[in-house]
């Protein structure tokens, strides 16, 4: 068997997607994501120019030799670009494999561990009282587990505040966006939020947070201490993690759960995390850590010290990779949660699939490969539109960690 075409699509269904489609002398064909939020053309020439030209004529049944030759071969390991890439060309082998076998893709992996795939939904608000309300409506909708993000009084843009009410997306502007950013504030604040979520929700939800790498280790340390009482199911990228020594601080002073990995690519960013057991939930994700082969070593790492899975599953992965990573999570022995932002319904409707989402679950479906096709006609009607993440300042102008 032998690769006969690869194309790169990009598409902008509301935002912008690269998604890469692998064709076959079999007539089989299998779709991957490539998307990488602000940076879509780096990964579309990295395929275009330096990896669809070794593809062809290989064979697409050596999903193993094809990674490693992406990897290996290349000589200039890792990094976003590059994993990005290489899970493309992984996620639409292991599709094409699955068409093969006519089998969905966590049969290949060895089957199911659970019957459903829990998801946390995003509610966010101008302020306390929005935020309240919209995970009030979260909860009507029948989400077990809801992350909280809020306007902080004095902060303008806030992180993780919406412009719709289920569209969460910051990717909103050609050149960066300035926001700016206020530690005091954001501390002073975000304890009385989960203090009042829990005095009007009660306890039986779980409810999360997601810091976005805004805390020295020590201001980390003290919002973890002063949300112990909330019990979050977890506090999310508390500080940078490029120096994963500043984690044993942090650890040290609370029980918080902590949950690190969205922008991690390879099991090298997230080795000293979990064997350390410096976190509790690592968040890779198929797109942007070389796809199901590689995700697949980073969970058995994570499972020998039982760090649980929390795959990253916003807008900017596309229906491609929320499909991949449902057949992951179902086979995952070792799984924690999925977030699950909605796409808009033209981005649904460019990438029909067979994911559904059902009482606070999502189900995979039963289609062969990962169920998530690309309607190329309709992806051609949404041309690229360039959009780039914020950038955060502090108040006197130094630029912080959006
Ligand atoms: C966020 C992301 O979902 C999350 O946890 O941190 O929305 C992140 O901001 C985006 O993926 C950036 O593109
Ligand atoms: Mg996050």
């Amino acid at each position: 068997m032998k690769i006969t075409s690869a194309r790169v699509i990009v598409t902008c269904p509301g935002r912008n997607f690269v998604t890469l489609k692998i064709g076959t002398d079999e007539g089989v064909t299998g779709i991957g994501d490539a998307t990488l939020n602000g940076r879509e053309l780096s990964v579309a020439s990295y395929l275009t120019d330096h990896v669809i030209p070794c593809l062809i004529g290989m064979d697409p049944q050596r999903i193993e030799d094809i990674w490693q030759y992406l990897y290996r071969g290349a000589y200039w390991r890792r990094g976003p670009v590059t994993m990005s890439a290489i899970a493309a060309v992984d996620t639409a082998l292991w599709d094409i494999k699955g068409k093969m076998a006519g089998m969905p893709l966590y049969q290949l992996l060895g089957g199911r561990s659970r019957d459903r795939v829990l998801v946390y939904g995003h509610a966010n608000g101008r302020d306390l009282k929005e935020t309240v309300d919209a995970v009030g409506k979260y909860i009507d909708m029948g989400y077990k587990a809801i992350r909280a993000q809020s306007g902080i009084p004095g902060i303008d843009k806030a992180y993780g505040v919406g412009r719709g009410d289920m569209h969460y997306e910051p990717a909103d502007a050609r050149l960066p966006t300035n926001t700016v950013w206020d530690t005091p504030k954001y501390l002073n604040f975000t304890p009385r939020l989960f203090e009042k979520l829990r005095d009007t929700y009660g306890y039986e939800r779980e409810l999360l947070h997601d810091v976005h790498h805004r805390l020295t280790p020590n201001e980390a340390a003290q919002l973890g201490k002063a949300l112990e009482p909330f019990r979050l199911f977890w506090m999310e990228d508390a500080t940078p993690a490029e120096n994963q020594e500043a984690f044993r601080h942090i650890r040290r002073h609370t029980t918080t759960p902590l949950a690190v990995g969205e922008v991690f690519n390879t099991i090298w960013d997230c080795k000293q995390l979990i064997e350390e057991q410096l976190i509790d939930y690592i968040r890779c994700t198929v797109v942007h850590a070389g796809g199901i082969t590689h995700l697949r070593r980073i969970a058995d790492l994570a499972a020998l010290y039982q760090v649980r899975t929390g795959s990253h599953g916003a807008t900017d992965n596309s229906p491609v990779c929320m499909g991949a990573a449902l057949h992951f999570d179902t086979w995952v022995p070792n799984f924690g949660i999925q977030e699950y932002m909605r796409h808009t319904e033209e981005t649904d409707a460019v990438f029909p699939h067979d994911y559904r989402f059902d009482d606070g679950f999502l189900h995979c479906g039963e289609a062969p490969g990962h169920g998530v096709e690309i309607d190329e006609k309709l992806a051609a009607k949404y041309p690229y539109d360039p959009a780039c993440l914020p950038v955060a300042r502090l108040e006197d102008g130094t630029l912080w960690n959006w």
